[in-house]
């Protein structure tokens, strides 16, 4: 693999869900992968409501979040995705090779529509830009959670696509890179996926005090408990995958065993995991106290300049490829 990209949406804090499935797979991929490229994706932020004044502060925020995660900007690419137009440009081309019936079939733009008083159009067309994100830096993989698997199919078929119709093999067909913690689920709803727009309840913000972190593990829906069971119910198994996923592995088999023996106490199952969560997010929470809004902003302003590169040079390709653009004529 010689260059992955992956973006993240500042709707909000970065939870357990987004650092397990995604942001802890690209810290390691650092050390295995020559080029990385990491993006704040605000355009598509916008496409689920839009609170004036909030976004760019989540923005900052979020990459400041990202660095103090492990990203490194001395090494990975690390920008905001409004801060290059080729993304839009690309979105709009590709656009017009995406079929209106493979936007209909994502689960994605279906749950969220379900939950949305206004559904926009931009919601509906959002795999299209994702499918831009990616295809604009021509990445050989994506690093991301299970529940963006469908977007990278869909991302696959619209490469295909371009290249059958334009006749040159120019877009390549990206993997998908899952990660161990793949698909955390919610607290409060362990069918559900760990998930900011589910509500506060529903996740764990990496940069919540220990003490609400605790409190949250503490109320975190599992079953009443006491039997032996063949398998334990979906909250337990979140809890137990947390343990594992914190690097205390032995800890989660040795209640696992206990668990479906019946003999589990969830009290001491829920103190554990909180030690362990909290124990694995103190150092981050240290380094993001001393990141400045001001070293943030650098950052991302160096950032945006070497993606830009990249950008400009494969739109200045697509343009010539589909005959549009000055140089065309
Ligand atoms: N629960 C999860 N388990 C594993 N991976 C997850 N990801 C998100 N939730 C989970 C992964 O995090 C990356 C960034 O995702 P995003 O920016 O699309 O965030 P999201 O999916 O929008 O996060 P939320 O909390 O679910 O936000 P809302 O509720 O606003 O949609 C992706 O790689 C994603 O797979």
């Amino acid at each position: 693999m010689r260059r992955i990209f992956s973006g993240i949406q500042p709707t909000g804090s970065l939870h357990l869900g987004n650092y397990f499935g995604a942001v802890r797979n690209w810290v390691q991929l650092q050390d295995q992968v020559p080029e990385c490229i990491y993006c704040v994706v605000d355009y598509h932020a916008i496409t689920g409501g839009i609170e004036p004044g909030e976004l760019a502060r989540r923005t900052r925020q979020l990459a400041g979040d990202l660095v103090a995660c492990g990203i490194d900007p001395s090494r990975s690419i690390l920008f905001v995705q409004s801060h290059v137009p080729e993304h839009t440009e690309l979105a709009w081309v590709l656009s017009a090779f995406a079929a209106y019936g493979d936007l209909s079939r994502m689960t994605q733009f279906k749950d969220k529509a379900e939950r949305s008083k206004h559904i926009s159009a931009g919601l509906f067309t959002y795999p299209v830009l994702q499918a831009a994100d990616i295809l604009l830096y021509l990445a050989d993989g994506v690093p991301v959670g299970d529940d963006q698997s469908q977007h990278l199919e869909f991302t696959r078929g619209i490469a295909r696509r371009f290249n059958q119709l334009i006749g040159v093999e120019y877009f390549p067909d990206v993997a998908t890179l899952l990660s161990d913690g793949k698909r955390i689920m919610s607290l409060a709803d362990p069918d559900s996926k760990m998930s900011k727009s589910l509500g506060d309840k529903h996740y764990i913000g990496l940069l919540e005090p220990a003490s609400a972190v605790a409190k949250k593990i503490r109320s975190a829906v599992t079953d009443i408990g006491g039997e032996a069971t063949a398998t334990v119910s979906p909250g337990v198994a979140n809890l137990l995958d947390l343990l594992h996923l914190c690097g205390a592995a032995d800890k989660a088999d040795e209640l696992t065993a206990s668990a479906l023996a019946g003999e589990l106490r969830y009290g001491d199952l829920k103190l554990v995991v909180a030690e362990q969560v909290n124990a694995l997010l103190e150092p981050i929470r240290e380094r993001r106290a001393q990141l400045s809004d001001a070293e943030v902003v650098d950052i991302l302003r160096s950032g945006a300049q070497r993606a830009r590169d990249i950008a400009a040079a494969t739109m200045t390709r697509v343009r010539g490829l589909i005959g549009v653009g000055p140089e065309a004529l």
